[in-house]
């Protein structure tokens, strides 16, 4: 039987999840993670996960009330670790604060934790429910979901299009299909990720930046550039500037090969294993139909500007699809306006 949870436990986990959310720039691969203290209906410590290899979310709460908890419930949005990481287990210094009930959003997938956070909490005594605003829990962290699941990073395509699914002139012109703040908001997605994946032929024809440029908020994802034919080889291009690494993949510099090509998919398992939890693919044609063909996908945002740019100019997708027998079926799970243009968030069925 699933967890019961009232109005009160509601909100408690709703500033959590907010606190969590804070930490969005700082815990690169590692979990955003929020958590409220709360004794006698009253918030007593607030916590969140700041920075990458730093204090766990419950210890910076623990600590505001020098780990002294007797009676309180706690509040948090993942399951508690159970292990010794880069810092002490957090389940053992809630067993420690004196604390009477644990409330979870989420039980861990890493599998160093999965349930036995859990089990350490209820074996010192402690009442433990867990499942209360599950959902929101995973939509925040899907990309270390992911990474913990499969080895492989969230990838999130985005694309800027006409009304009539154009992505780029024939000759490769394609600036500007979307307005400025479309432009501003796809600079905020990409701060939402830690590397930023194109293909060669996006980098010889616009010869893009790939960074982030954003006031006051000082990121570098790193750039992947897709390169199956060895065709970059002019070093003066843009994205080999100082502002932020990047890594060219090709036949002859990586293990990614399978039978002598790039495979897109050990290409993703290695930027997994080097921390990267979420991609966002910023390419062509392509790269996109070779992703998609691949399953390589888990969301798109497409940008659709009020503009028709012809029967000459290319389409998001490279990728011959035969009969309606073998389109590929899409689930819309979100529709807004920015400016005059609308962004779709849809996932592959
Ligand atoms: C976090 N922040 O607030 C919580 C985490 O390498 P460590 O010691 O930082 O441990 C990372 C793991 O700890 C992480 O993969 C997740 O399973 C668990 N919980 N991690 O970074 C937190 N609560
Ligand atoms: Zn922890």
């Amino acid at each position: 039987m699933s967890a019961t949870f009232s109005k009160n436990d509601t909100q408690n986990m709703v500033i959590a999840l907010k606190l969590a959310s804070q930490g969005k720039y700082g815990v690169k691969s590692n979990p955003m993670v929020g958590c409220v203290i709360v004794k006698h209906t009253k918030i007593i410590a607030k916590g969140y996960h700041q920075t990458f290899g730093k204090a766990h979310g419950e210890i910076n709460a623990l600590q505001q009330i020098n780990h002294q908890a007797q009676g309180a419930t706690f509040y948090v949005t993942l399951e508690p670790c159970s292990h010794q990481g880069k810092t002490p287990s957090c389940a053992q210094a809630i067993i420690h604060s004196g604390v009477k009930k644990v409330i979870i959003a989420m039980l861990d997938p890493n599998p160093l934790v999965n349930g036995k956070g859990v089990v350490m909490l209820e074996n010192a005594g402690i009442e433990v429910k867990i499942g209360l605003l599950e959902n929101d829990a995973l939509t925040l962290n899907q990309g270390f979901i992911k990474y913990m699941k499969t080895n492989k990073p969230f990838v999130r395509c985005k694309i800027a299009m006409s009304l009539d699914g154009k992505t780029s002139m024939s000759s490769g012109e394609s600036k500007w299909i979307t307005s400025e703040v479309t432009r501003l908001d796809v600079q905020k997605l990409r701060a939402n990720h830690q590397a930023i994946m194109t293909g060669s032929g996006t980098i010889i024809n616009d010869n893009p930046l790939m960074t982030v440029r954003l006031d006051n908020i000082n990121l570098t994802p790193l750039r992947v550039v897709i390169d199956s034919k060895n065709q970059i080889t002019n070093t003066s291009l843009n994205i080999f500037n100082a502002d932020a690494p990047t890594l060219i993949l090709n036949p002859t510099n990586t293990k990614t090969l399978s039978s002598g090509k790039l495979d897109l998919g050990n290409v993703l398992t290695q930027l997994g294993n080097q921390g990267i939890n979420n991609v966002l693919l910023e390419a062509g044609p392509k790269l996109i139909g070779s992703m998609i063909k691949s399953n390589l996908i888990d969301e798109f945002i497409i940008y659709m500007a009020p503009i028709l740019m012809g029967s000459n100019a290319n389409s998001m997708l490279n990728l011959v699809i035969k009969n309606m027998a073998h389109k590929i079926k899409l689930n819309i799970v979100d529709v807004r306006m920015v400016s005059n243009d609308i962004k779709i968030t849809a996932t592959l069925k």
